[in-house]
C-alpha cells in the first residue's frame, strides 16, 4: 500500500529547494505531496487501520469517522520541552523557554538527521484563514505522521489549492515536524510512533517551527498553536495586527441586528462551549465564527477585523454532550478523528459527561476493557475530536469571509471562585489591557495538590506568547493608539463565581446569553452601567434576568465589587508584574496604581 507519486506540483524554488534540503537531512523513504482530496485522505486512513494507528467506527452511527489512540506517553502539549529561540533571551521573555537559535538548530539537525528513515515524508500546504485573503497566512508542514496529515485536512484548508494561491514566490511559514522514531530495514511499525525526547521549537526571527518526537495535537498540528499563535504573534507585533488566543462569535438581536465579540479564556473555562451557544433570551442568536484563535487586522473604516485562521475545531472530548454543547456534539457527528477517547461495543465513541449514564461497558482508551466501577475515566482527560468547522449547525457563513469580520467587544475570562463579577466594562483600552494582563484561572485539577490556587495567564496567552509577554502588552496599547483606530470595548466575565457554601452562583452556559446582550448593548449604546473602581459593572434592571431562576441575593454577589478582596490581590498582581522587571510598559504600572487608589477611596 503506498501513494503514487507525481510530479511535483509546485514551481515554487524556495520551497523546492527547502523539501529538498529537509528530506535530504530526514532520508525519507519517499515523498509524498498533499493534494487535499478525499481519496488521499482516505489512503492515509487505509494506511493508519493497516498500521493498527487507527480503528473505523461504525458507519452508520458515526460516518466517515475513526478512533485513533495515542501512545500513553504522548498525550498532551509539552510546555516544558516547547521553546522559543530568538537570538536575545530577553525577547524570549522569563515565561519561555530560551535557547539560541545556532544552538537549538545544533541539536535539531542531530535528532532530525536520519529521523523519518522507513517512513513518507508528508509535504502538507496550507492556509490558515479563507484561501487568498489578506488576513490568511500560508505554512508548508514537512511531516512524517499520516495522523499529523489527516487532522491538518480537517484544522486547515490543506492541499493543492494552497500550492496556487502560494505561486512560484509567494511567502510561506516552513513547519517541520517529525515523529522521531525511524524504522530500519525491516522493523515493524507501532500504533503510535513517538520519542520521549521532544523539542517543540519556534524561530521567531526566520519564522520557521521544527517540532521533533511527539505526534499530538498542538506538539504535531503546526498550524495551529506553533503558527496561528506563536509564529504569528511575532509577525503581528512587527506588522500591526493581532494575533490571539480567542474565540470569535456572532451575536444577533431579535431585529436582526449584528455585532461580532472575540473572547479569550484559559483551559478548563468552556472556551468551545460559548463558542457556539444556544442563547436562552428570546429571540437572540449565536453564532460561531471560530472557537480557538483569531487574527485581528485593521481595516479601512480603522475597525479590527478578525479571521479565524483555522477550519475545524480540535476540541476536548471530556465534559461535551448534548447538555453543555449540542452544536459541538453535531459537528462531530460525521467525517471526525477521535483521540484517546473510549469506544462502545457498537464501535462507537464515548466520554465522561457525553451522556448523564455511561454504557455498560467500553473498550478504554488505553485499549482496555472499562465498566462504571472501573477507577478511571474511561477517555484521557486531554482526549480530543476533530470536526470540520463547516458541520457545526450555527457556524456564520461569515466564518469563510475572506475580509473577517468587525469586532465590537473583546472579553476576558477566568475561572474565579470569589472576588471577580459576573461582568465588568473596561474604561479605555489601556485599561482593559491591563485587565486582560492580570486575568487568570483557578487550577481544577485535584491532582497536582494546589486546587483553587489562581494561576496568572495574561490574556490566555501564557503557553503561546512567541515574545515577551511585557513587550506583548506593549503591543497591545500600541495598537490601541493607533492613528484612527476604533478600537472595540473590553469585558471581564467570571461564569464561576462560587456562594459561601460552594455552589455556583451562575447558571452558565445559554445563560451567558444574558451577559453577551448587555455586551451588545453596551456597545450599541442602550444599556446602563455604574462606575466602580473596578471598571463599570450592569445596573440593576440593565442585566436581562427575565425567566432566570438566581435569587436576588445571588444577583447581588455576583454583581458586588468586593474592595477588601481587590486590595489583597493587590501585591500578586505587583509579584506578577515582577518577573518581567523593567519591560513592563510604564502606563500599566499606572494602571495597578490607579487601581489602588481608586479601591482605597472606595473603602
Ligand atoms: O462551558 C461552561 N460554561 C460556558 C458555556 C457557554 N462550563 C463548563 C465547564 C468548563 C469546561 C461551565 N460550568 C459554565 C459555563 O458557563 N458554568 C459552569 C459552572 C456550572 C456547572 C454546572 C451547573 C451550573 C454552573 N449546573 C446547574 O446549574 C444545574
Ligand atoms: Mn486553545
Amino acid at each position: 500500500m503506498g501513494f503514487t507519486q507525481m510530479t511535483t506540483p509546485s514551481k515554487h524554488k524556495k520551497l523546492l529547494k527547502w523539501v529538498d534540503e529537509m528530506a535530504t537531512m530526514c532520508q525519507p523513504d519517499q515523498i509524498h505531496w498533499c493534494d487535499g482530496s478525499q481519496e488521499e485522505y482516505d489512503q492515509l486512513f487505509e494506511l493508519m487501520l493497516a498500521n493498527k494507528t487507527a480503528v473505523k467506527l461504525n458507519d452508520e452511527k458515526r460516518p466517515g469517522s475513526y478512533l485513533i489512540r495515542s501512545d500513553p506517553s504522548d498525550v498532551a502539549r509539552v510546555e516544558d520541552r516547547t521553546f522559543v529561540c530568538p537570538s536575545k533571551e530577553e525577547d524570549a521573555g522569563p515565561t519561555n523557554n530560551w535557547l539560541a537559535p545556532e544552538e537549538m538548530k545544533e541539536i535539531l539537525v542531530q535528532k532530525f538527521t536520519g529521523a523519518m528513515q522507513g517512513r513518507t515524508l508528508y509535504v502538507v500546504p496550507f492556509s490558515m484563514g479563507p484561501l487568498g485573503s489578506p488576513i490568511a497566512h500560508i505554512g508548508v508542514q514537512l511531516t512524517d505522521s499520516a495522523y499529523a496529515a489527516a487532522n491538518m485536512r480537517i484544522m486547515t484548508r490543506m492541499g493543492v489549492k494552497v500550492l496556487d494561491v502560494l505561486g512560484a514566490d509567494g511567502e510561506f511559514v516552513p513547519c517541520l515536524h517529525s515523529v522521531g522514531a525511524p524504522l530500519k530495514e525491516g522493523q515493524k511499525d507501532v500504533p503510535w510512533p513517538c520519542n520521549e525526547e521532544k523539542y517543540i521549537s519556534h524561530f521567531p526571527e526566520t519564522r520557521e517551527i521544527w517540532s521533533y518526537g511527539s505526534g499530538y495535537g498542538g506538539n504535531a498540528l503546526l498550524g495551529k498553536k506553533c503558527f496561528a499563535l506563536r509564529i504569528a504573534s511575532t509577525m503581528a507585533r512587527e506588522e500591526g495586527w493581532l494575533a490571539e488566543h480567542m474565540l470569535i462569535l456572532k451575536l444577533i438581536n431579535p431585529q436582526g441586528e449584528k455585532r461580532y465579540i472575540a473572547a479569550a479564556f484559559p483551559s478548563a473555562c468552556g472556551k468551545t462551549n460559548l463558542a457556539m451557544l444556544n442563547p436562552t433570551v428570546r429571540g437572540w442568536q449565536v453564532e460561531c465564527v471560530g472557537d480557538d484563535i483569531a487574527w485581528m487586522k485593521f481595516g479601512a473604516d480603522g475597525r479590527l477585523y478578525a479571521i479565524n485562521p483555522e477550519a475545524g475545531f480540535f476540541g476536548v472530548a471530556p465534559g461535551t454532550g448534548d447538555h453543555s454543547n449540542p452544536n459541538a456534539m453535531a459537528a462531530l457527528k460525521k467525517n471526525s478523528i477521535f483521540t484517546n477517547v473510549a469506544m462502545t461495543e457498537d464501535k462507537d465513541v464515548w466520554w465522561e459527561e457525553m451522556t448523564a449514564e455511561s454504557p455498560a461497558r467500553l473498550t478504554s482508551w488505553l485499549g482496555e476493557s472499562w465498566t462504571p466501577d472501573s477507577d478511571k475515566p474511561s477517555s484521557h482527560p486531554n482526549s480530543r475530536f476533530t470536526a470540520p468547522a463547516s458541520q457545526c449547525p450555527v457556524i456564520a457563513k461569515e466564518y469563510d469571509d475572506p475580509n473577517g469580520v468587525p469586532i465590537s467587544a473583546i472579553l476576558f475570562g477566568g475561572r474565579r471562585a470569589t472576588q471577580v463579577p459576573l461582568v465588568t466594562e473596561a474604561t479605555s483600552w489601556q485599561h482593559g489591557t491591563f485587565l486582560g494582563s492580570i486575568m487568570g484561572s483557578e487550577k481544577t485539577a485535584a491532582a497536582t495538590g494546589d486546587l483553587g490556587q489562581l494561576r496568572y495567564d495574561p490574556m490566555a496567552m501564557l503557553p503561546f506568547c512567541g515574545y515577551n509577554m511585557a513587550d506583548y502588552w506593549g503591543h497591545w496599547l500600541k495598537i490601541g493608539a493607533t492613528e484612527g483606530a476604533v478600537m472595540p470595548n473590553i469585558y471581564c466575565v467570571n461564569w464561576f463565581r462560587k456562594s459561601d457554601s460552594g455552589e455556583f452562583l451562575w447558571p452558565g452556559f445559554g445563560d451567558n446569553s444574558r451577559v453577551l446582550k448587555w455586551v451588545f448593548e453596551r456597545c450599541a449604546g442602550t444599556a446602563d452601567a455604574r462606575q466602580t473602581a473596578i471598571g463599570n459593572l450592569p445596573t440593576e434592571g440593565s442585566l436581562d434576568v427575565t425567566g432566570l431562576d438566581v435569587s436576588e441575593e445571588d444577583m447581588r454577589q455576583l454583581l458586588e465589587v468586593d474592595v477588601q478582596a481587590w486590595l489583597q490581590e493587590l501585591p500578586g498582581i505587583r509579584e506578577h508584574y515582577a518577573q518581567f522587571g523593567d519591560a513592563i510598559p510604564p502606563s500599566l504600572n499606572e494602571e495597578v496604581d490607579a487601581l489602588q487608589a481608586r479601591l482605597e477611596a472606595a473603602q
